[in-house]
């Protein structure tokens, strides 16, 4: 009998060092939730706009282990550039150099900074000399029609949490900046029309579900326990 009790007590014990140590695996196990992509579009240059993402949740004891913030976002225009120069030439192209930003700052203090570097180029294509009239027409110019470039970028952050904590939303500004120019000739007209940086940024939140500490004071609970059955 007293054998008996001793086995119960031993596979008891195992059986709870098995549950805690569930429990610790689950605190350690990293969760995420992804927000949806949020749109921005707005004219350049420079240009900006303030959108909305979803602020984290911790209710329910989850504890913030990572934010990371993802932008894709491009500059587009619709471009026609003309040869003002004596020569024809046949190197006749478009540079576009751009940086689109994406901010969250809290007060002063900038808690996510993501960029967007674009450097992209349209051509070659060969252009006759200048005809004698600057209008963006004629054997001197051409009409490159909607250039779009774009890029995607991410960063995250793993301390200072309060700002991204709640069930509201924190703004992000997206800034934008950017130009074309012409390239293969040593005079030149361009004109970008619907000139612009349009988008979508999402954040993703990453968490144990239950703080560490808990897991701990469940261990610390299960060896009392433990000691208690082993002195009976
Ligand atoms: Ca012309």
């Amino acid at each position: 009998m007293r054998g008996l009790s001793k086995l119960i007590a031993v596979v008891a014990g195992v059986a709870l060092l098995v549950a805690v140590a569930g429990t610790t695996a689950s605190a350690a196990t990293v969760t995420t939730i992804t927000s949806s992509w949020v749109p921005f579009a707005f004219a350049l240059s420079p240009g900006s706009q303030s959108i909305n993402l979803p602020q984290f949740d911790d209710s329910g004891g989850k504890v913030l282990t990572k934010v990371t913030l993802e932008m894709s976002g491009d500059i587009h225009a619709n471009v026609v550039a003309e040869n003002l120069s004596d020569e024809a030439v046949s190197n006749f192209g478009v540079n576009v150099v751009g940086l689109v930003t994406g901010q969250v700052k809290d007060g002063l203090t900038t808690l996510l900074n993501l960029n967007l570097g674009i450097s992209d180029a349209a051509g070659p294509v060969s252009v006759g000399a200048f005809d004698g009239v600057q209008d963006l027409m004629g054997t001197d110019s051409h009409d490159f029609g909607t250039l779009s470039y774009s890029a995607s970028n991410s960063v995250s952050r793993t301390d200072t949490f309060t700002y991204f904590i709640g069930t509201g939303t924190i703004p992000v500004l997206i800034s934008g900046n950017g130009g074309f120019s012409v390239s293969g000739t040593s005079a030149s007209d361009i004109e970008n029309t619907s000139f612009g940086s349009s988008g979508s940024a999402r954040v993703t939140y990453e968490f144990t579900p239950e703080p560490a500490t808990m897991a701990l004071l469940g261990l610390g609970a299960a060896g009392m326990w433990l000691k208690r059955r082993r002195g009976k």
